[in-house]
């Protein structure tokens, strides 16, 4: 039993709200899958939009160019393995750091977006946009690019959760996908599935399970597979990754597994420290020392330069409820967005319009990526959002 699990039953819940705290964990119950749809208490909200979720990917901007500067196609896979796994600190146990739990984020409206950017003399500007494309089901799409060094991540993320006993289990719908100019390479990424453990008591937190796979044009292939506390080392957040170079017929991902040559093994913990042993050596070497590297802060406009519809700017009001524990202001202003919208989309059907999406397009999927998808055995989308550059660079937004 971990340390949080040794807490008695809602300790970490103020006194006020142990009553709505139980109230809500019984209303999981009827939770069809939409966790946004979800009312929770106000000491659990972030103020924090999940359309900001997507600077996770790039929060070490030297590690996502990184692979952009090695010429070597081995190397190039390893460096994308490295930068994947550096993303997992900030994806997964930020607001556990910060906020001392899980919390639920701010739901994005239609429209909605999070931009900023990266940038230093050495790895020049690193840019993010994140778009909310659809609010029912929520779906957030993203791309995140640095054109000095020709290297470009584009996805798009949903979740789907179901109820068991006291866990919340979350599957991520969506992928992404990251391109290297130069090579004209590109490297698929499946999302992790995950769970969300210490409900009973307060204090919720994330742990990853399954498997995922990064899957190259190049023809090598990594699966990271994730345990929680206990199952390869006894610590929490514990991964083990194989890169593979591709075997002659990978059909199937198990035989296509026995059919490549294992060439690297990375293990530890996503959230601490690693180690890559080299299978033909035997060679282990450190591979990511995650508290040794901070992660690097998005720079993002004031709030008085962006536009309304921007993240923080929108949220601003609903953030100053949340910060100060405000149920009436968080419960005023965000009616007000949401009214707001309801307005919206019920002039789009009146006038017989839909709402065109800033920044990305829903096309029909792309065959580099239905190839790569259908050989790391992930079951591919028919239709994919995707980035268009030149709408996005042509706006005022792009002005970072
Ligand atoms: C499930 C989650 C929302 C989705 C979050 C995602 C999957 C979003 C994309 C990022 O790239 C990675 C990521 C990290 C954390 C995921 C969140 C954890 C909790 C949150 C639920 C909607 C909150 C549930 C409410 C409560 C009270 C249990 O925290």
């Amino acid at each position: 039993m971990s340390k949080q699990d040794k807490q008695e039953a809602g300790s970490a819940v103020p006194a006020q709200q142990k009553g709505p705290w139980m109230t809500f964990l019984k209303s999981l119950a009827s939770c069809k899958g939409d966790l946004s749809s979800i009312t929770a208490p106000p000491f659990i909200l972030s103020a924090t939009s999940l359309t900001e979720y997507s600077q996770f990917w790039a929060e070490h901007p030297s590690l996502f160019i990184a692979p952009a500067k090695e010429a070597d196609a081995e190397k190039r896979a390893v460096a994308v393995l490295r930068w994947f796994i550096a993303t997992l600190r900030g994806q997964y146990t930020s607001r556990n750091e910060k906020l001392g739990s899980e919390k639920k984020p701010l739901n994005p409206f239609l429209g909605e977006i999070f931009c900023g950017k990266w940038e230093s003399e050495e790895i020049g500007k690193t840019v993010l946009v994140s778009e909310q494309v659809s609010h029912h089901p929520p779906v957030t799409a993203y791309s995140i690019y640095n054109d000095k060094f020709g290297i470009e991540l584009q996805g798009y993320n949903g979740q789907k959760a179901s109820i068991s006993t006291a866990t919340i289990n979350v599957r991520q719908l969506g992928h992404a996908i990251l391109y290297i100019r130069e090579y004209d390479e590109y490297h698929f990424i499946s999302l992790p599935a995950l769970h969300i453990e210490g409900l009973f008591y307060g204090a919720p937190y994330v742990e990853l399970e399954q498997s995922i796979t990064i899957e190259s044009t190049s023809g090598y292939r990594s699966i990271v597979d994730f345990s929680g506390k206990g199952y390869f080392s006894g610590k929490k957040n514990t991964f083990k990754a194989k890169l593979f170079k591709e075997g002659k017929k990978p059909k199937k991902q198990a035989a296509a597994e026995a059919a490549s040559k294992v060439l690297y093994t990375v293990t530890g913990q996503w959230s601490d420290k690693s180690s890559i042993r080299e299978e033909a050596t035997k060679k282990e070497t450190p591979f990511w020392e995650a508290l040794e590297h901070p992660r690097e802060q998005l720079i993002v406009k004031p709030l008085d330069e962006q536009a309304e519809y921007e993240s923080r700017r929108a949220w601003s009001k609903v953030a100053e409820g949340v910060e100060v524990i405000d149920y009436e202001k968080i419960h005023i202003e965000k009616s007000k967005i949401e009214n707001e919208q309801r307005a919206l989309r019920k002039l789009e059907k009146e006038q017989g319009r839909v709402w065109v999406r800033r920044y990305f397009r829903y096309v029909e999927a792309d065959e580099v990526y239905l190839a790569l998808a259908r050989r790391s055995g992930v079951p591919a989308d028919e239709t994919v959002w995707r980035f268009e550059k030149d709408t996005w660079e042509a706006s005022k937004d792009s002005a970072l």
